[in-house]
């Protein structure tokens, strides 16, 4: 099997080349030079959170044998897991992952860090307190997330703070390949296929390739993921929809997609399709940023 490293890599990308070239062609790609000239950028690290917010309570994330295992402890706790770990990680056993964790709700001040934020590559449905659809992704280095697509067949702009990750994705067309499980989870492991067990995954075409500190990812719907941190790090995410694919993931209601996932995408439709605004809309829909599946 072929793996490729293909993807585009640009500077600064027009939000309208971004929605004529990669958003309505459904193509991947990779912005860099615009993160490092946020406010916050240099100022960002596992310690500066600490210190901001110690007791605040969070969550973290154990992925094991498609289980999701969740531990609450508080942010100085965390990250003190992380540095015991990170002082020899052959011997510490590996901390949990506290991974969708909507931070700028929990710690305003930090949306002051990110400016000037890149939101005219979002719908204008969106721009109202957009950062209120953001999702951190805090953790030590060799921390996992395994396949998977994202549940609501949102498009997702992730943006890399604080270390890099290294990221192995497949085109949706390439999902019957990669053994589902469930809605969104896959069996096969990108990095070591096993393919005695799993032997379609031979015609997938893998796209493997490092984020770096201060890139911006664009993942198109259902876009397969695999992602490890190489180092300690900080990213975030906004799952968000354009009208058609609101529509789109309303019809995936016929494939598996369960009904909780489908409310969410109504409200979505409704908001977007219907021009009903976020100030309604997102009181129904916040239940979403904590919603484990
Ligand atoms: O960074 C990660 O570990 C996972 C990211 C992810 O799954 C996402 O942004 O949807
Ligand atoms: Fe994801």
């Amino acid at each position: 099997m072929i793996v490729s490293s293909e993807i585009d890599r640009i500077y600064k990308l027009s939000s309208d080349e971004f929605h004529k070239d990669y958003v309505e062609l459904g193509k991947p790609v990779i912005i860099s030079g615009l993160i490092p000239n946020w406010s916050g950028f240099h100022k960002w690290s596992l310690n500066y959170f600490k210190n901001l917010s110690p007791t605040l309570n969070i969550y973290a994330k154990k992925f094991s044998n498609q289980e999701i295992e969740i531990c609450r402890l508080t942010m100085a706790r965390y990250i003190e897991l992380i540095e015991t770990y990170q002082k020899d990680p052959q011997s510490n056993s590996l901390p949990p992952y506290c991974h969708d964790l909507p931070l700028f709700s929990l710690i305003p001040s930090l949306v002051e860090d990110v400016q000037p934020f890149p939101f005219d590559y979002l719908p204008k449905w969106y721009w109202y307190k957009w950062w209120r659809y953001c999702q951190f992704f805090l953790g030590s280095s060799h921390s996992i997330t395994p396949l998977h697509f994202d549940c609501l067949l949102t498009n997702n702009i992730f943006f890399q703070i604080v270390g890099r990750k290294q990221f192995t994705i497949l085109l949706p067309e390439d999902a019957k390949y990669c053994y589902r499980q469930g809605w969104r989870w896959f069996l096969v492991n990108p990095e070591n296929p096993d393919f005695n067990k799993y032997p379609d995954y031979k015609n997938a075409k893998p796209i493997k390739f490092i984020v770096n500190p201060g890139d911006i990812l664009y993942m198109p719907p259902g876009t397969l993921h695999h992602v490890r941190s190489l180092d300690p790090s900080i990213s975030f995410n906004i799952d968000w929809h354009t009208q058609k694919s609101s529509l789109t993931a309303l019809g995936a209601i016929t494939k598996g997609m369960p009904v909780q996932n489908l409310y969410y995408n109504l409200l979505l439709t409704i908001g977007l399709v219907f021009k009903i605004p976020p100030q309604i809309i997102f009181k129904f829909y916040k239940t979403y940023l904590n919603y484990v599946s």
